[in-house]
């Protein structure tokens, strides 16, 4: 079981001692619903000036297993957005894109006396991390920050950034974890999923249909962020664009499709990713007009013909590869994702394979809005 949650709360007086912070700890709370790090939220007096607000944010080092590699990613590809960001004369560039505080060595993260792996960044004021969407504008706006993203990651130069997690989207792996997880079934619970594991087994074919086109040169690597689910990208209070992306951890080498396709599975459902209410979930056909808006604002200049192709279908394989990961972890003892109750992940499971589903039925509704974008 996964109980993180359960750990002893950290001291943040501490842990904020161990950066370079210019200002006096207040107070801290734990903050957002984000479902792999520690997140908190703490104010500071400045000199006089408060509340002064930052993130504070313990890696899991239980996902995340190279953290110094993964914040030498997210140091270079911070520090590259910002000197675009002030080159282009951007006013409020360090509200635009996340900024590493450093610690006392200068490093962008710091070890507690636990041993625990912290990092800071100032609070983004003023927008908002939805996780579950309202407006269709919340698609369009999430969409072109999330291509605006990619675009400006493709001008990163130097070395490959680190894989922080292998194989994080290769969905043919992911398929076999969860064949492994079934055969180890640790908690007998497999006997009571057979619908779902048939579900996911029925859909083998579907699994290799990017890997395949990567492997095979049409679909070229690019630097992805790799989790653009909507509360990854805050939106700014008053004018709902998408002012900064957030979660940066897996910023690697991917495919625009793991993008587009998380973006689907997060901003066209008619339910939240957890509801259990799934007689009357579908996709609604004009968030996701909204959605491909967005996307190619940004990405039509640098996007190929076959990217553009498969944008419907990244829909339903990102949203497979999800509920095949709520699976396994079900499966396995919920030891990946934090849960609030136990039945959690096989909720988030069902939710998912419920709206594959209803991808499946809109599909071809799907590519025709595609094309209409497009042309
Ligand atoms: P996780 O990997 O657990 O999802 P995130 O980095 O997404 O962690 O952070 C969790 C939540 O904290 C986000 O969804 C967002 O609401 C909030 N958050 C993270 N960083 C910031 C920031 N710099 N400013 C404001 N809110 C933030
Ligand atoms: C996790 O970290 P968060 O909550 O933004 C996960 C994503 C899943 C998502 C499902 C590093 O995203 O891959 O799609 O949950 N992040 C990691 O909600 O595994
Ligand atoms: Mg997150």
């Amino acid at each position: 079981m996964n109980d993180r949650s359960s750990t002893v709360a950290p001291n943040l007086r501490e842990i904020s001692a161990l950066f370079d912070m210019r200002a006096d700890y207040i107070h801290g709370v734990p903050y957002g619903s984000g479902h792999i790090n520690d997140t908190y939220c703490a104010s500071y007096d400045q000199a006089g000036l408060k509340p002064l607000r930052y993130i504070l944010q313990r890696i899991n080092t239980n996902v995340f297993k190279t953290p110094e590699r993964l914040m030498e990613n997210i140091a270079r590809v911070t520090r590259h957005s910002l000197g675009l960001l002030i080159e282009a004369g951007n006013p409020e560039a360090r509200r635009r894109t996340l900024t590493c505080i450093p610690a006392i060595d200068g490093k962008p993260f710091a070890i507690d006396a636990l041993g625990n792996y912290w990092r800071v960044y100032p609070f983004i004021e003023r927008a908002t991390g939805y996780d579950e969407i309202e407006t269709n504008d919340q698609a369009f706006q999430a969409a072109k920050a999330f291509g605006n993203f990619q675009k400006l990651a493709a001008g990163l130069g130097g070395e490959r950034l680190h894989e922080t997690i292998p194989d994080f989207h290769n969905t043919p792996k992911r398929l076999e974890a969860l064949r492994t997880a079934i055969e180890a079934d640790p908690l007998n619970r497999a006997d009571g999923l057979k619908a779902e594991i048939d579900f996911v087994l029925s859909r083998s074919n579907d699994c290799s249909r990017i890997t395949d086109l990567i492997a095979a040169g049409v679909i070229p690597e690019r630097v992805t962020h790799n989790d653009t689910k909507l509360n990854n990208v805050l939106l700014d209070n008053e004018t709902s664009e998408g002012v900064c992306v957030i979660d940066l951890d897996t910023t690697m080498p991917g495919s625009a499709l793991y993008d587009f396709g998380d973006m689907v599975r997060t901003t066209t459902p008619s339910t939240r990713e957890d509801s259990i209410e799934l007689n009357n979930l579908d996709l609604r056909i004009d968030r996701f007009d909204a959605l491909v808006c967005g996307y190619v604002a940004s990405a039509r200049s640098f996007l190929n013909n076959a990217e553009f192709e498969n944008l419907a279908f990244s829909g339903k394989l990102l949203t497979l590869e999800c509920g095949i990961r709520f699976l396994t972890d079900y499966l396995l003892g919920d030891v990946y994702f934090k849960i609030k109750h136990p039945e959690h992940n096989l909720d988030r499971c069902r939710n998912q394979f419920a709206f594959v589903a209803a991808i499946e039925k809109r599909l071809p509704e799907m590519e025709r809005i595609v094309a209409s974008h497009v042309g």
